[in-house]
């Protein structure tokens, strides 16, 4: 029996919607918390795959949920190729940030193998006890991981990229390769090890101007699901262009990814006017209307639920859960979804 998952992102119109959260797993849950504190800090939890796959599974033991995402993060992929990453505590990650040829040369997509290892091994035991629900791989997509790489932070302007990217498209062009190639590696193995769909998180493709949009998103995008599909023919592949807006229409057409995840502020009637009719859609519930609960929550869940109806559709957040929302909701929303 085909997954209810599985089965809306091959284009069924399943009713009522499969549901998952993006960061489903995380601090707002007090038993990832407790989790987490024994694991010490955040690289060796994503490195501890008994841990990771216990954290992985958590939201499931406490919601319906019908996917389990790996529990790790996508700058793993520039830690495994050797580029410095630390957790500060609170601030977020901090990577020595890459800005010249030699910061590109010093990458070793030789140590990629290794390094994952732990990472597969939590994809092999979450598998093993995942049940009926899906469980979905990830990767960062080649633009937002180089965002970071550059950077070396999470910014809000990410001016160092942007500049790189349209100063010295030559030298942006090869670490987009070398990311882009290390990312089909990664995804590869992940499938391999038993994960059964793949998202692609482009948190930050919205920075950039339509031009660049289609040389740094849309076309690795392409290069990552034309690799993996002539490989694994089965496996579906969602893409998260976050901030896409209006070049959503072109992502949709041109990468072939199985699905588009759309963030909080895509009109579900333009992204069903955007996006050919069998290509999934999967979202988009603002992550504040469930910290918020009660009478907000049920109304802007209506209205998402009112719009994808019909469609091949699976209901997600917009963007990922926060910190503060209060479990109780989390279980409030999966009752509403279950009964509209
Ligand atoms: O202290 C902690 O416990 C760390 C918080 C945390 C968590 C729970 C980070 C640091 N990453 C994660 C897990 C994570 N990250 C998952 C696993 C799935 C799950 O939790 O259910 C996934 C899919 C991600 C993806 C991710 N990491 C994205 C793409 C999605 C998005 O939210 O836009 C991005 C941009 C990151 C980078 C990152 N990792 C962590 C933080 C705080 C950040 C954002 C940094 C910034 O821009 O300031």
């Amino acid at each position: 029996m085909t997954k209810r998952l599985q089965r809306a992102l091959a284009g069924e119109a399943v009713w009522p919607p499969p549901v998952w959260l993006m960061r489903q797993a995380g601090r707002y849950l007090p038993e990832y918390r407790e989790v987490r504190a024994r694991a010490g800090d955040f690289i060796s939890l994503c490195t501890a795959p008994a841990l990771a796959a216990e954290v992985t599974l958590q939201p499931l033991r406490r919601y319906e949920m019908d996917a389990a995402i790996l529990f790790s993060d996508i700058l793993m992929l520039p830690w495994a190729l050797g580029q410095g990453l630390r957790f500060a505590e609170g601030e977020g990650p901090r990577l020595p940030p890459i800005r010249d040829a030699a910061g590109v040369d010093a990458l070793d997509p030789s140590r990629l193998a290794s390094a994952i290892a732990p990472i597969l091994e939590t994809v092999r035991l979450v598998r093993a006890g995942v049940g009926d629900a899906t469980l979905i791989g990830f990767a960062g997509s080649p633009f937002t991981v180089a965002c970071y790489m550059v950077e070396g932070q999470g910014t809000k302007e990410f001016a160092h990229v942007r500049r790189m990217a349209y100063g010295q498209p030559r030298l942006f062009g090869q670490l987009m390769d070398i990311v882009t190639a290390a990312t089909i590696e990664y995804l590869a193995a992940q499938i391999v090890a038993g994960a059964e769909v793949v998202m692609l998180f482009d948190s930050w493709a919205g920075v950039l101007s339509p031009h660049l949009f289609h040389t740094h998103v849309t076309l690795p995008t392409k290069r990552i699901v034309d690799a993996l599909r002539t490989r694994f023919p089965d496996t579906k592949i969602i893409g998260f262009p976050r901030g896409a807006g209006t070049l959503l229409a072109g992502y949709a057409a041109e990468t072939g990814v199985s699905a588009v995840a759309i963030d909080t502020g895509v009109d579900p009637a333009f992204a069903i006017s955007a996006v050919p009719g069998n290509v999934a859609l999967q979202g988009n519930l603002d992550p504040m209307a469930l910290v918020a609960g009660g009478d907000a929550l049920a109304r802007e869940t209506n209205g998402i639920l009112d719009a994808m109806r019909g469609r091949p559709y699976v209901f997600n957040l917009g963007h990922g859960i926060v910190p503060e929302t209060p479990p109780e909701h989390v279980a409030a929303l999966m009752r509403h979804i279950r009964s509209h």
